[in-house]
């Protein structure tokens, strides 16, 4: 899989991919990173990229035609490596306070492409003409306020990337299923056996698997229901032979 970034901090980026999964999923040849600095593509004589907003307010916004050049660019990488002209309809997500927020669900069918172009925005955000042409996806991380989008571009690449094939490991990869299936994780313990007087508790030492996955169910119900309450009812809505069996 291919990410590719545009954005004015590209060693923000990069920095980040090589000391994490994603570096080692990058040797190993499963993923690539390609951090493109659009400043690069400036026609201004003083590499300048951003602006005042017509109409007035705070702040600057960054300029149509860098970033509408640096991603041209991009796309025609893509299409020179795929010796293809065009047909496939690469995504471009725009990472902004305002798009739909991000999800499990969209980590997952993100990780079906094999190319992904981030765009992150900094100041005020990015004329609004260039997205209309360019943006497919605009993606949100959360209910808060960030100062750019290398952030949240580098969130989604994380948790897009733990979904495709090799990047994790067979026993990380199990893991997901939990989560995956709309539930918070069940609390974990490791050795010693009883620590500052608190033991693990029985039933993970008794090596009856089906009792311990009863077990880890209720925890994770348990936790959902009281940090989450709105996944436990989507959880329990979609799961009502689970209570039929309990009763
Ligand atoms: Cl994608 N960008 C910025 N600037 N702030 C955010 C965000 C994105 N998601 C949540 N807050």
């Amino acid at each position: 899989m291919f990410f590719h970034v545009l954005t004015l901090f590209p060693d923000m980026i990069r920095d980040g991919f090589t000391t994490s999964i994603l570096g080692r999923a990058a040797e190993k040849g499963i993923l690539s990173l390609e951090a493109v600095n659009i400043r690069d593509y400036t026609k201004s004589r003083h590499k300048k990229v951003d602006d005042y907003p017509y109409g007035g307010g705070a702040g600057m916004l960054m300029q149509a035609q860098p970033v509408y050049d640096a991603c041209q660019a991009v796309i025609e990488g893509i299409q020179t490596r795929k010796k293809t002209a065009g047909e496939e309809k690469v995504r471009v997500i725009y990472l902004t306070p305002t798009g739909q927020v991000f999800s499990q669900q969209l980590a997952r069918e993100l990780a079906r492409e094999e190319d992904l172009i981030f765009l992150c925005g900094h100041y005020e955000g990015i004329d609004e003409r260039v997205l209309q042409r360019i943006v497919t996806d605009y993606v949100s991380i959360g209910d808060y306020v960030l100062t750019g989008g290398e952030l949240p571009a580098m969130v989604m690449m994380d948790a897009i990337a733990r979904n495709v094939p090799g990047v994790l490991g067979n026993e990380e990869s199990a893991q997901t299923e939990s989560f995956d299936d709309g539930l918070l994780e069940y609390p974990q313990y490791t050795r010693p056996e009883i620590w500052e007087g608190e033991r693990v508790p029985e039933v993970l030492l008794s090596g009856d698997h089906a009792k311990v996955e009863e077990w880890r169910l209720e925890k994770s119900l348990a936790k959902t229901k009281e940090v989450r309450p709105e996944l436990y009812e989507s959880w329990a809505e979609s799961h009502q032979e689970y209570f039929v069996k309990k009763a």
